[in-house]
């Protein structure tokens, strides 16, 4: 990203007259509370106003820090392996594909239902057993790489859509097209039966017409009853807005369209409205679409007439009007709200004020932090993905990855009740995009782009991912020793706390989903998740009692849901062959002899054992289980199984849903906390991107994983869901808040090392008072404090426009 950079003194902006950094901010004994008295300089450049103006001295002897410097440049030890095929080889896939007579394919922009089309292009996985001699030095050259690619084939016999693997890539003699079944286990391979496919808006156009004929001849109703009409999306006359809809088979051999009506615009997804469609649309010949019913008024009507007739005996009205006004949903300031004291003021900032201490290639997206290593990857479907984690040049996890982010609605109203999102069937990955500078990654933050293919163009999204250190609030440790005298210690040390973050943030139609890894200086990884945006919601419906979620706003209910967002953690915990370690705390009734006064009495005590087979498995119940990923063949200097340890974190919940029939088969790996299969290049995903149109008879099934497996001692795979039971709240209105929705968990060394991981740190304080002169002796260790003015962009800097090409 190339900014303008404006270099404003620290002091102007903060609008106060504290601060250009002190020297050394502990060469003092008055360092504590409010003794200590900063150096103050009031002239700042860029702000004129500010109570600062006057006081002071002047900035300007200040040297520039270095918080905006250039991201410190490494060379990756190995070529990425992961990465996304390249924009020349999605241009030369796409005319081998079109090259191909037997394939027989139309211009996807002008395509019908019965021609065959490219739906997308994407990077095939790199097969992990084809990685490890490379990366291991066995081999020289890295693995090759190949593209997928999803057809749908309407202009055949049995239409469906089909998917294929292109490589090794580039393209040259040697570069084949096959089908892509492998990574598909549920009998039919890459094939997905046309009914099942993604409803693309080749297929949601040839639904329109019957759409249009029901509304026009219900016009003069609906215009009444709930405030529009619709005569089709482009038509000018046209008032309402159609909702999208998943799933919309149930095993692809039916096809089905739930309709709810919205008013359209920028409130549309809170701003349902009461009346529903519900049709039979299978296959390509669109004369035999159909309307099968009609709901509104908490009523099912079979056709138009019987509605009609219910309408003119005067049966059907409305208790609450939609809001026409989309003002209420807008994310702008609110004066009406107030003013709260102080806010007028420049926000504290986490910036890397003694210049960034990460390194980053980007030719080959790879990083080091703190002895920290990885490679990013990125495809369509998962958005970013994480390889080859190392801490301190010892493996820890071969590939950490989003599998899938799901959505399972609730209500009794045709619409909520069937809604179940699969988001990487909507391509989760294309909308990664945007992020803020200052406001959602920190000023000077490292900003990466997001390329993925649309047809035979490359669409790059500049800042669509961001790297960033920051201060995470708190110290990693400390300790005060003694309270002898006047200080209350004989020595104090303490460890600064900041961690690397690498951040994306997905806006997949109302949701935006944050995605965060965070690297802790102690060998701790987190990752976590937030959600925000607009909500999926509901009409109002008072008789349903608050059972699916509160009123929001005169006619709009939150409705209750589910979100399930399912990771995959390959873990190679100091090599690839681990186990899972399960260490359970248990009551046990035990004399002592030391007390016999007591005669049996509780103790814990931990019940250790191993985990045989492949399973999936729950979280134990107010936190007694611990989970650990440990190296039977690694020990620790005191004999220990060498290992990392999974902790829960905010919100670990598993999907309600048992035997809904819109999630009944195509998603059991929401359906636990956690589960451990042995890692195989054929199961490189828990999901398949066309899954969620099939919820009972699916492409791929995560279930076939347990086949019995042991996972002693094997190159063993964490999956793990994260999410939340949204209880949805009138504070969801206008957005969903990232403080409260947010769900995380942490991997941990547990035993991995021989101590704790800090001791190498120098940014942390060691602090004795001096016995004779009764002062404060700070040790350092060379790490002071900067004192500089600080940079910051241009404040319209940030967002840059998509490129495409
Ligand atoms: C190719 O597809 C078109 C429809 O897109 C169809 O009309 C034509 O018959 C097909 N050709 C062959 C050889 O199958
Ligand atoms: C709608 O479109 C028609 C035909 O293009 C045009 O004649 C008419 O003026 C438009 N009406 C409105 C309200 O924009
Ligand atoms: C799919 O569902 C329909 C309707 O429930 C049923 O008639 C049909 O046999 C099912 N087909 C398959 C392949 O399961
Ligand atoms: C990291 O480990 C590899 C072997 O796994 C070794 O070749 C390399 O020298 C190590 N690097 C450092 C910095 O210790
Ligand atoms: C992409 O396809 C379009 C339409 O077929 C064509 O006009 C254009 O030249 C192609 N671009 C590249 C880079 O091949
Ligand atoms: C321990 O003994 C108490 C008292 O007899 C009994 O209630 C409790 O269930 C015992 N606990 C276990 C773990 O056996
Ligand atoms: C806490 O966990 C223990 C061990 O699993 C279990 O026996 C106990 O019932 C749990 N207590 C509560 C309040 O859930
Ligand atoms: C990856 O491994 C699978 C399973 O062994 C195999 O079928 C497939 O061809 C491999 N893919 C590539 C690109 O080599
Ligand atoms: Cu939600």
């Amino acid at each position: 990203m190339s900014l303008t950079r404006l270099v404003v003194a620290l002091a102007a902006m903060a609008a106060t007259h504290v601060i250009a950094a002190p020297s050394n901010g502990f060469d003092s004994p008055d360092v504590f509370g409010s003794m200590h008295k900063p150096r103050s300089c009031g002239k700042g450049k860029g702000h004129g106003k500010g109570p600062g103006k006057g006081h002071g001295k002047d900035c300007d002897h200040f040297q520039t820090c270095d918080n905006y410097g250039d991201t410190p440049t490494t060379t990756a030890p190995k070529e990425n392996v992961w990465g996304p095929i390249t924009p020349a080889d999605n241009v030369a896939v796409w005319n081998l594909l079109h090259a191909d007579e037997s394939l027989n394919l139309t211009d996807p922009s002008k395509a019908v239902l019965t021609d065959n089309y490219v739906f997308w292009i994407d990077t095939l996985h790199t097969n992990k057993s084809d990685v490890l001699p490379y990366l291991q030095g066995t081999v020289e050259e890295p693995p090759r790489k190949y593209a997928r690619a999803i057809i749908f084939r309407g202009g055949i016999e049995e239409p469906d859509s089909k998917e294929f693997m292109i490589g090794p890539l580039p393209v040259g003699p040697e570069t084949t097209i096959e089908p892509l079944d492998y990574i598909f286990n549920a009998g039919r391979g890459g094939v997905v039966p046309f009914n099942g496919r993604v409803f693309d808006s080749v297929r949601a156009a040839a639904t329109e017409p019957l759409i249009v004929s029901v509304m026009e001849e219900l016009a003069d109703i609906t215009e009444k009853l709930i405030g529009g009409v619709f005569y089709g999306e482009q038509d000018n006359r046209t008032t309402l807005a159609i909702t999208p809809d998943s799933p919309m088979s149930f095993n692809g051999t039916d096809s089905y369209r739930t309709i709810m009506f919205r008013y359209p615009g920028i409130a549309t997804y809170l701003t349902p409205l009461d009346f529903y469609l519900m049709l039979d649309c299978p296959g390509t010949d669109p004369s035999a679409y159909k309307l099968k019913g009609l709901a509104t008024n908490s009523r099912y009507f079979t056709s138009i007439a019987e509605l009609r007739a219910a309408w003119d005996a005067g049966e059907l009205k409305e208790d609450y009007q939609q809001v026409r006004n989309p003002d209420w949903v807008l994310m702008n300031h609110r004066p009406e709200m107030g003013k709260r004291d102080l806010d007028d003021r420049f926000a504290p900032q986490s910036l890397e004020v003694g210049g960034k201490r990460y390194r980053v290639d980007k030719e080959q997206q790879y990083v080091e932090y703190m002895g920290w290593s990885f490679y990013l990857a990125f495809s369509r479907p998962l958005g970013l993905t994480l390889y080859d984690i190392k801490f301190k040049n010892e493996s820890v996890i071969y590939e950490l990855s989003l599998q899938e982010a799901a959505a399972q609605y609730t209500g009794r109203n045709p619409k909520a009740a069937a809604t179940m999102y699969h988001d990487t069937h909507f391509s989760l990955g294309v909308d990664v995009a945007t992020l803020v500078e200052g406001f959602e990654c920190p000023y000077g933050a490292t900003f990466l782009p997001v390329i993925f293919y649309t047809a035979n163009t490359t669409v790059t999204h500049p800042n669509g991912i961001c790297i960033f250190e920051s201060d995470i609030g708190i110290p990693i440790s400390r300790h005060r020793n003694g309270v002898v005298n006047e200080y209350g210690f004989d020595n104090l040390a303490t460890v600064k706390g900041s961690a690397l973050t690498v951040r994306s943030i997905a806006t997949i139609g109302n949701y935006d989903y944050m995605f965060d890894y965070q690297f802790h200086l102690e060998g701790s990884l987190e990752v976590s998740v937030r959600a925000s945006g607009y909500l999926m919601s509901s009409f109002y419906y008072p008789a349903d009692k608050g059972k699916y979620g509160p009123r929001v706003q005169v006619a709009t209910q939150g409705a209750l849901h589910d979100h399930i967002i399912t990771y995959k953690a390959d873990f190679d915990v100091a090599g690839t062959k681990n186990s899972l370690e399960v260490s359970e705390i248990v009551l046990v009734n035990q004399t002592q002899p030391w007390f016999p006064g007591f005669g049996t009495f509780e103790q814990m005590e931990l019940d250790i054992s191993t985990m045989e087979k492949e399973q999936q498995f729950n979280w134990g119940e107010n936190g007694s289980k611990m989970y650990c990923i440990v190296n039977e063949n690694e020990r620790n200097a005191w004999g220990e199984k060498r290992g990392y340890r999974i902790i829960p974190g905010k919100s670990n919940v598993h999907l309600s849903a048992k035997n809904s029939p819109f999630s009944l088969r195509q998603m059991p790996f929401a359906k636990s906390h956690l589960a451990v299969t042995v890692q195989h290049d054929n199961e490189p995903y828990a999901n398949s991107v066309q899954n969620s149109e099939l919820p009972s008879t699916p492409q791929h099934d995560f279930l076939k994983f347990f086949d019995g497996e042991s996972v002693e001692d094997e190159d063993i795979v964490l999956w793990f869901n994260l999410g939340m039971h949204h209880f949805t709240r009138s504070e969801d209105v206008p957005v969903t808040l990232f403080t409260d929705a947010v769900s995380s968990i942490m991997f941990s060394p547990q035993n991995f090392f021989d101590r704790a991981q800090d001791g190498d740190l120098l940014n942390r304080r060691y602090v004795v008072p001096n016995e004779e002169t009764g002062e404060l002796d700070f040790e350092a260790y060379g790490v002071e404090a900067p004192t500089c003015k600080l940079q910051f962009p241009e404040p319209v800097l940030g967002i840059e426009k998509y490129i495409i090409e």
